[in-house]
C-alpha cells in the first residue's frame, strides 16, 4: 500500500517536470529557449528573436568585417565584434530592447523579450 501512494506521487513529479521541459525545448514556440542571433551579410538573423525572461541571447559575427551590438536604450552593448567573435546579454526584464549595430547604423533588430 506504501508503495503505491510513493508512485502516485513519482508520477505527480513527472508530470510537473514534463510540462517544464515541454516549455523550455518546444521549437515551434515563438519564443525560444536560448537566444541565438547570426551576424551575416550585413544582417543579423533573425531581425526579431523573441525570448523568454532570464534568457541569454548570443550574438555570433560571421562576416569578414567588423560589427558591434548597440542597444537603443544602452542597457545592451558591445564592444567591437571582430570575425567569429560573440557577445551575449542575458534579458531579466519583459519588453521590446530594439538594437542596432554600432558601426553599420542601418543594421537593426530587436529582441521581444515574454515575461
Ligand atoms: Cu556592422
Amino acid at each position: 500500500m506504501a508503495d503505491t501512494s510513493a508512485a502516485m506521487t513519482d508520477t505527480s513529479t513527472a508530470m510537473t517536470d514534463t510540462t517544464m521541459a515541454a516549455a523550455a525545448g518546444d521549437t515551434s514556440a515563438s519564443a525560444t529557449a536560448d537566444g541565438a542571433v547570426a551576424i551575416k551579410d550585413f544582417s543579423f538573423t533573425p531581425k526579431d528573436i523573441t525570448v523568454k525572461v532570464g534568457t541569454a541571447v548570443t550574438w555570433t559575427n560571421g562576416d569578414d568585417f567588423a560589427h558591434s551590438i548597440e542597444s537603443g536604450d544602452g542597457s545592451f552593448d558591445s564592444e567591437k565584434l571582430d570575425s567569429g567573435a560573440t557577445f551575449s546579454h542575458t534579458f531579466d526584464t519583459a519588453g521590446t530592447f530594439k538594437y542596432r549595430c554600432g558601426i553599420h547604423n542601418s543594421m537593426t533588430g530587436s529582441v521581444v523579450v515574454e515575461p
